[in-house]
């Protein structure tokens, strides 16, 4: 059962499609038996009482564990590529929580500004939730289990986006690849090696200084043939698209722009100066319905040269300075900051900081992401003036939703691949998300595991993380075990920063160990893209936790190194260095297979209980579930090379499965 509460005068967000008459709140707990204390005395908090054993899922693209219990998290969409333990702000806004014990409750908290949980953190049972102004809606479901509860709040957010079979592909990006030849010679690096791969990303050096929509044509003369002859390749390229648009005289996006209205304004009315990579910007005003169509409609310049695949970023939007932050800057430090006018952008800023001194690098470091600039800057909500700090979340779900919106109108009947740094719920309807800059360690091949189910809980379900690690140096061993996770994420890309270490496959020794384990994910494509598929239809999770399925036992529950996929799959990959396996805890019997790299598989039942399994570096190992069985195909070097007539059914004999696609 869901209930609405209305706090205030809520802003609408967009983010729950069904309707609902919004009962005001009187005074009276709220949340099913459990007793809660409300104030909207100096802002709103929420706060209650939690039992010893209750576990609290959620959050999506947070820090931390599964289960979100012991520390505290901030909605407050962050461009911080540090994702270290004590970070309480990721890229993205999901306040959606599952309290799960003795009974199950889900509380969707639809607040577009920054609103924080702690759960446990101050004091261990309780949990209290407080955002700066009582203008909220609640909603409150209770159900008969987190599935259920989770199950009953897609259905109120509206059908995931589902995207095109190619984006099950392997993908290969890197922050540097600058020309045609250097993305010839990515493909060929693939291709010439066998190792199966669908899709070459490109990163901000394609456009023509920074800006948005825009080839650099040195870079890539005729770049639409070039498209067309990746095509013949099987690939698809995918451009990068930023959220603020150069202001540049004679570029006709910033000059429609601000002829038209549509970028976010002071509130003196004048466009707000933002720099990010293109220097001075201004940020299209995606709140806007008008602003946001136009905006969308600006993606048709690329899928008219043959593009069919986008990314977001910088959508939180990442400010580097504000105009106005450089003025206080002058103020403060005279002359070491000259240098940063703006006019070198960003590239500029970042060079010249190690060359100041140090007060000056602090206030350098501060004025990035500043929070004070997010009060500089104004939407325009349906004729309302709205000041940007008060719907700060809001940003790259609109800037993703104005792309869904005009990618549905320009191809009404392809799926394009769409996906998004920053997000709020209700932009899973539009595009998946990536969660942004990890680093090359072994301790994100886990965060990135444990975020996946609580994506999906959020509507998510098109997400992955950059395999191999985003930022600093990887090695052979961490990306081999980081891409067998990255079998099973939708979105299985290896992606690194400029000034890392080469990271594509074929720059390590034993390419063959590379081409097995992305191979096991063409062999697999069928039954990941059905539980997908599904999974979006139906407003179920593709991943789960252990504890969705297996509620009553306790270490199934306490297990966050290991998830359940689909109906038929249970997933344990290996996550530290320098091992021959790894120690897994089965609720029930299973069967274990490892894809061996000769091409075999290996099978055994293993009973209920906790067992060590030997997982070398180049095999790929899952769990099949009693009973059930999953299709496998024979590896392909591309999605649509994958020849159906190889299916073969593993698992339990006598199990069905249905293929859909
Ligand atoms: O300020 O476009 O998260 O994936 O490679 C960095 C360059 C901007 C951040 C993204 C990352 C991308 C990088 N971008």
């Amino acid at each position: 059962m869901v209930s609405k509460y209305a706090f205030g005068s809520p802003f609408e967000t967009e983010a729950v499609t069904a309707e609902f008459p919004a009962a005001a709140y009187t005074g009276q707990a709220v949340c099913g038996d459990i007793p809660v204390d409300i104030s909207v005395e100096n802002g709103f908090s929420f706060s209650f009482e939690m039992d010893s054993a209750d576990v609290v899922y959620g959050l999506g693209e947070a820090n931390r564990g599964i289960n979100k219990r012991g520390y505290r998290y901030v909605s407050n969409c962050t461009d911080d590529p540090h994702h270290t333990e004590e970070k309480v702000s990721l890229y993205g806004a999901h306040n959606f929580i599952i309290i799960s014990g003795k009974s199950h409750v889900g509380l969707f908290f639809d607040y577009p500004s920054t609103i924080s949980f702690d759960i446990g953190y101050t004091r261990p049972d309780r949990l209290t939730v407080r955002c700066e102004r009582a203008d909220l809606y609640l909603y409150v479901i209770t159900g008969g289990s987190a599935c259920d509860v989770a199950k009953q709040f897609r259905g109120i957010i509206g059908k995931s986006y589902i995207a095109p079979k190619y984006a099950f592909g392997f993908g290969q990006s890197r922050w540097g690849y600058k020309t045609a030849e250097d993305i010839e010679a990515v493909v060929s690096g693939y291709r010439d090696h066998q190792i199966p791969i669908d899709m070459v990303y490109m990163d901000i050096d394609y456009m023509q200084d920074y800006k948005d929509f825009t080839v650099n044509p040195e870079r890539f003369p005729d770049f639409a043939a070039f498209v067309q002859r990746m095509k013949e390749q099987k690939i698809h390229l995918i451009p990068i698209i930023d959220a603020g648009v150069k202001i540049e005289q004679g570029y006709d996006i910033y000059e429609e722009g601000v002829e038209k209205g549509y970028f976010c304004k002071r509130e003196d009315g004048s466009d707000f100066v933002a720099a990010v990579w293109p220097g001075w910007t201004h940020f299209p005003d995606v709140l806007n319905p008008e602003a946001r169509a136009w905006f969308g409609g600006k993606y048709q310049i690329l899928t008219d040269l043959g593009i069919d695949g986008f990314w977001n970023d910088m959508n939180e939007p990442a400010i580097f300075y504000s105009e106005e932050g450089i003025k206080e800057l002058n103020q403060a430090i005279g002359d070491h900051v000259r240098a940063f006018d703006g006019a070198g952008g960003a590239e500029n800023i970042l060079d010249n900081a190690h060359a100041v001194p140090h007060e000056a690098r602090a206030i350098l470091e501060q004025i990035q992401n500043n929070q004070e600039d997010y009060r500089r800057f104004y939407h325009n909500v349906n004729g309302k003036k709205v000041r940007h700090d008060l719907v700060h979340n809001l940003f790259g779900f609109n800037m993703t939703r104005a792309a869904g919106e005009a990618l549905r109108k320009i191809a009404p009947d392809k799926k394009m691949l769409l996906f998004s740094r920053s997000s709020y719920i209700g932009m899973h309807r539009y595009g998946g998300i990536w969660t942004g800059d990890n680093q090359s360690w072994w301790s994100h091949i886990l965060l990135n595991l444990k975020m996946m189910p609580s994506l999906n809980m959020c509507g998510f379900l098109y997400t992955g993380a950059d395999l191999g690690g985003f930022g600093s140096d990887t090695t052979r061993d961490l990306l081999l075990r980081w891409l067998a996770l990255g079998v099973f994420t939708p979105l299985m890309r290896n992606h690194t920063a400029l000034g890392t270490r080469e990271q594509e496959c074929y720059q390590f020794e034993h390419i063959e160990d590379f081409r097995h384990v992305i191979g096991v994910r063409y062999r697999l494509i069928p039954y990941l893209y059905s539980e997908y598929v599904k999974a979006a239809q139906n407003d179920d999770m593709y991943f789960r936790p252990l504890g969705f399925d297996y509620p009553d036992d306790r270490r199934a529950v306490e297990t966050e190194d290991q998830l359940l996929l689909g109906n038929e799959v249970m997933i344990a990959p290996v996550y530290t260095q320098n091992v021959s396996g790894r120690t897994v805890y089965l609720p029930e019997e299973m069967k274990f297979v490892k894809f061996m790299p000769d091409g075999s598989l290996y099978e055994e039942i293993l009973g209920q209980g906790t067992h060590y399994v030997e997982v070398a570096l180049n095999e790929v190992p899952l769990f099949i579930r009693k009973g059930r069985c999953i299709p496998v195909v024979d590896a392909a070097q591309s999605v649509d090379a994958i020849d159906m007539d190889t299916v073969q059914y593993l698992g339990y004999d006598g199990a069905a499965y249905e293929i859909v696609s």
